[in-house]
């Protein structure tokens, strides 16, 4: 069978000396985290993983590597089970990438936004400190904490102005893992991340919106794609780029904050118009607006500046913007035409 996203997994790094490390990650049945776990088996980590309980297991993201990880059931609603996966795993580094992220959500869903994405945070530190202040501890931050940007391009320094209740309890977990370094001596890690794109993003997402709806177009299926502000300006990085970045945070002699991103800029327009093209479209004849995909308050614009990491981390994005889109929409393609079989 052709074209399922799973066969265009991230290359592998070899194994290296730090063989003996165990990094627990949760979310890792998301994007980051499928990406995160490939890259730390190798470089020979134990890898565990947790999963929250639901009535239907969704490990399609990590099903290529489930027998090379250790799943283990947890939440970051619930403290106590935080604890007995730290006291039962033992793990070097934890990499918190578990939260409710879609921001449109974070509107009809508030306070659970708050509760994962914001408390989450200080379930998950308040059970290192207690079990292990030893663990390196990563915490997945957000550009969306820029908001209502005060400067451009966004850097480590810029204050934040966040603009929807995920961006507010971002803001929440920034700080209370700044707090947490500062107050217990942990090296806790806030890693900045500008929006990063793969074959693997939640199909509510913009760009993968936009793929699998130049597909199913392509493919016959649909005529129209509606969205909603095209003139949004986003930095889209590579997901597997990214989460190098948050592995080399933690491979740091002293924590600190970084901000990761491609330094460039392009509009949900820009996307269409790439995105269409790689199908041999064009977006003017499918694209609709539609007022439901507006937001109560938007993020015009954002775009960083990755100095730090740069120079610090020696990080470098291998994956431009049209080499992305176009991935995104070849894997989508695959994926329809399998399904159509
Ligand atoms: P994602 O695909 O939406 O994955 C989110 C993960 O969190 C899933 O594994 C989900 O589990 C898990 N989760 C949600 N609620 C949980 C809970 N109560 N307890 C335990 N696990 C829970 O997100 P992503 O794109 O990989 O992003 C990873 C992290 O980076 C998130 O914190 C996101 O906010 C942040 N971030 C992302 C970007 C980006 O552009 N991708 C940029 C900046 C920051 P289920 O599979 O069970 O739903
Ligand atoms: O793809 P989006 O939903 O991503 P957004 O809101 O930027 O959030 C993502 O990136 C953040 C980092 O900055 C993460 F923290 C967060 O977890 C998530 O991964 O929307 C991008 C832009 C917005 O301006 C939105 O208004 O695209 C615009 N847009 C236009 N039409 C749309 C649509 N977004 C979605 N989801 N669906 C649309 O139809």
């Amino acid at each position: 069978m052709r074209g399922c996203t799973r066969a265009r997994s991230a290359t592998v790094a070899p194994v290296s000396a730090t063989a003996a490390k165990r990094a627990l990650i949760t979310g890792v049945t998301g994007q980051d985290g499928s990406y995160l776990a490939e890259l730390l088996l190798g470089h020979g980590y134990t890898v565990i993983g947790v999963v929250r309980r639901s009535s239907t297991l969704n490990f399609e993201r990590i099903a290529h590597i489930q027998d090379r990880i250790t799943l283990v059931p947890a939440d970051l609603l619930d403290e106590v089970s935080l604890i007995e996966v730290l006291r039962d795993h033992q793990p070097t580094e934890v990499y918190n990438l578990a939260a409710q992220s879609f921001v449109q959500t974070s509107w009809s869903q508030p306070v659970l936004t708050g509760e994962t994405t914001a408390l989450g945070v200080t379930r998950i530190l308040d059970a290192i400190r207690i079990v292990d202040p030893e663990i390196r501890f990563y915490q997945a931050s957000s550009s969306e904490m820029f908001g209502k940007v005060h400067e451009v391009p966004q850097k480590e320094t810029t204050p934040f102005y966040p603009r929807s209740p995920y961006g507010v309890a971002k803001v929440y977990g920034h700080w209370i893992t700044v707090n947490y370094r500062e107050s217990y001596d942990l090296h806790a890690t806030s890693g900045m991340l500008f929006n990063h794109e793969s074959p693997r993003r939640g199909l509510e997402f913009v760009t993968r919106k936009v793929s699998h709806g130049v597909a199913r177009i392509a493919c016959g299926l649909d005529d129209k794609l509606a969205l909603g502000n095209l003139d949004s300006q986003r930095d889209w990085g590579y997901a597997a780029d990214y989460v190098r970045a948050m592995w080399l945070m933690l491979q740091q002699d002293e924590p600190a904050d970084y901000v990761v991103a491609t330094g460039e800029t392009h509009s949900v327009r820009e996307l269409c118009e790439l995105a269409f093209a790689a199908a041999g479209l064009d977006w003017e004849q499918h694209v609709v607006v539609d007022e439901r995909f507006l937001r109560p308050a938007e993020v015009d614009l954002l775009v960083g500046d990755a100095t730090k990491a740069h120079e610090t981390l020696g990080w470098r994005r291998e994956v431009d913007f049209p080499h992305l889109v176009e991935t995104m929409v070849e894997a989508d393609l695959d994926l329809v035409r399998a399904q159509l079989g």
